[in-house]
């Protein structure tokens, strides 16, 4: 049996038609249904739904053999997964956005400090570390707009898409960190003792996603 853990929502939906491609569907809609566990027309292939935060966790402890994440995800995650595929697929960007009255510019001088709200506290050490700015780092589990509206942070990185969550809130991006998209990672082990279904598997998704491009 070969064990795909994919998230719910933009994800699942995306990974559907990279799924079709390599000749499998989905037997449940999770949006419908409030199994966990997901049968596929191929009988040695099942989806199992976890939070997306979750599924580097599951791939890494082989609670599942492969599964989709976010590349902001698999960062914060770090090391210990096999990380071989691009699905192009969930893209957004990872920015920097603060209140439209604030001077970020003045704020990130060499040697400056600059506090920061984020859910995303790896990725946003690693950017300021890089400019040379101290940061002040408070982690969030949501609604990170509020934190520069209310004086908590002076900026917030997170992930934007269109920018109209930003926008309704007055924030501007103030810069982009990083393209973000989702990403095939998979069970060392599992590669190893699976490895000739999970390499069909792999090459089925890698041709799907080079047909799309
Ligand atoms: O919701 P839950 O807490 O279970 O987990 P999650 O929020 O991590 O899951 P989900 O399904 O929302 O996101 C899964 C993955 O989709 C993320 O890890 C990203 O890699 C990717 N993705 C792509 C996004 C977006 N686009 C996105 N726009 N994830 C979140 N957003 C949010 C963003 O955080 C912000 O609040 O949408 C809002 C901004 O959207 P715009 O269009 O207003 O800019
Ligand atoms: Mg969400």
């Amino acid at each position: 049996m070969i064990t795909l853990a994919l998230s719910k929502g933009r994800i699942f939906e995306d990974s559907l038609p990279l799924l079709k491609a390599a000749g499998i569907e989905v037997l449940e809609d999770p949006e419908k249904s409030r199994k966990l566990i997901i049968g596929t027309t191929r009988p040695d292939v099942r989806v199992v739904l976890v939070r997306a935060s979750d599924v580097p966790t599951y791939v890494q402890h082989g609670g599942a053999d492969l599964g989709v994440a976010g590349l902001d995800v698999l960062l914060e995650h770090g090391d210990g997964l096999y990380r071989p595929l691009d699905l192009r697929i969930a893209r957004c960007r990872m920015s920097v956005a603060t209140r439209a009255d604030f001077d970020y510019g003045h704020a990130v001088r060499q040697g400056s400090r600059i506090r920061v709200a984020t859910k995303y506290t790896q990725i946003a050490r690693q950017h300021f570390a890089a400019k040379g700015v101290h940061v002040d780092l408070i982690k969030l589990y949501g609604s990170m707009e509020l934190a520069p509206l209310t004086g908590l942070a002076d900026a917030i990185v997170d992930l934007v898409s269109t920018g109209s969550t930003l926008k309704a809130n007055n924030l501007v991006e103030v810069e982009k960190v990083m393209d973000i998209s989702s990403r095939l990672v998979v069970n060392p082990a599992a590669l190893k003792l699976k490895r000739a279904p999970l390499r069909a598997l792999i090459d089925a998704f890698e041709q799907a996603v080079e047909a799309r491009s």
